[in-house]
């Protein structure tokens, strides 16, 4: 990394934590755009961060996701609390300004110092989303948010693993979705803590409500113990979001007392970890593989036909040099130079320490 570019982001986190908006939104986009600096501001970060509280919702297109989000903004403010908003759509490629809907509805927020709203979009890296998400509510985390409002688009099985992420998920759905609930049941009964019948206003919401309703009686309880609330709500008109607002804070106490969700949880962190750890040594290893001569034979020998990927990936991991070079970030061969971002070794000036191929 270049000295200028890690002043920057280092100075960019000292005036994030500071309160600096214009910082955070700056530190997003690094995440968004998956910048080599990003694993670095997520240490510097991270030992500021694990007191926030983040609500998921999630349901189809239109639903009114971003309606009941406004509604909840208002309400957390009122407590005095701060909150931040991220809108996830992983069905969009563009990022910024991607889920402009959400945005005008939750406009009036906009000029409240104590809220903060982000849109974000698929980048298309398989997993890439979650763990942009996951990397932007760690930062809204160190920027003091007390509340994160997690809005995706979607039910069931999507690309963002909403469940692993957030807190409490919110499951909202809207009289016409009769047949996602037939289809989707086991799904839908994995992921929600709560479901939502929004637009209560409309034909059809009796039913669906009582569809829910018994299919949540059908599973008895969560495989916690929590009894998931059905609730009817009218989020255009502020109707039944207290309600919300009260059973989201039901089950953040029920699982600030439940061994089963802290044992869940800690796997989650387990497999998050596990996760870093394969990421990063997976930076490396790219890094390595476009300058180290011998793992470049490796794969000119694979596209020659002489060894199988499989072999390939045998070789690397068998080459007890290659491995060192993974591990201390020591200077390739013949090539030159360093591997970027792992900084150059103490014995940096050896020539000797540079293998001809
Ligand atoms: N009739 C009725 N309309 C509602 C209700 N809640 C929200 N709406 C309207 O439904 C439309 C969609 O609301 P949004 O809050 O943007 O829905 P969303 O789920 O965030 O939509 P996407 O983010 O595009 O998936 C808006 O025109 C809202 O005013 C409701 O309870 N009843
Ligand atoms: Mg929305």
């Amino acid at each position: 990394m270049k000295e200028r570019e890690a002043a920057s982001y280092t100075e960019l986190i000292d005036r994030m934590l500071n309160g600096d908006r214009r910082a955070l939104s700056r530190l997003i986009t690094y995440v968004e755009n998956d910048e080599p600096c990003v694993p670095d501001i997520m240490e510097k970060i991270y030992p500021r961060t694990g007191t926030c509280y983040s609500i998921g919702i999630t349901g189809p297109p239109g639903a009114g996701k971003s309606t009941l989000a406004d509604k909840l903004i208002a309400m957390v403010r009122a407590e005095g609390r701060t909150v931040g908003v991220v809108a996830v759509d992983p069905s969009s490629p563009f990022s910024g300004g991607a889920v402009l809907g959400d945005r005008i509805r939750m406009q009036r927020h906009a000029l409240d110092e104590a809220v903060f709203i982000r849109s974000l979009g698929s980048r298309g890296s398989h997993g890439g989303l979650s763990r942009a998400t996951r990397e932007v509510l760690r930062l809204y985390d160190a920027f003091s948010m007390d509340v994160v409002l997690l809005e995706t688009v979607g039910v069931g099985q999507t690309e963002l693993h909403i469940a692993d992420i957030a807190d409490t998920v919110v499951v909202v759905l809207v009289p016409e979705s009769g047949d996602t609930i037939q289809t989707m049941k086991a799904g839908l009964m994995e992921i929600a803590d709560i479901f939502v019948i929004n637009k209560a206003d409309r034909d059809g919401a009796e039913r669906v409500y009582s569809d829910v309703k018994a299919m949540v009686e059908s599973m008895q309880t969560h495989s916690t113990g929590w009894t998931i609330p059905v609730l009817l709500t009218k989020a255009h008109e502020n109707s039944g979001v207290e309600e919300l607002y009260r059973a989201i804070m039901s089950h953040k106490q029920f699982c600030s007392s439940s061994t089963e969700i802290k044992e869940r949880k800690r796997a989650l962190r387990r497999a998050e970890t596990l996760e870093i750890i394969v990421d990063t040594i997976r930076r490396r290893l790219e890094t390595l593989a476009t300058k180290d001569l011998t793992i470049r034979s490796y794969l000119e020998e694979t596209l020659s036909g002489n060894k199988s990927p499989y072999e390939a990936a045998r070789s690397v991991l068998a080459d007890k040099e290659v491995m060192q070079h993974l591990c201390d970030g020591s200077p390739m061969r013949a090539l030159g130079g360093t591997v970027d971002g792992v900084g150059p070794p103490d014995n940096a000036e050896n020539p000797d320490d540079n293998r001809s191929p």
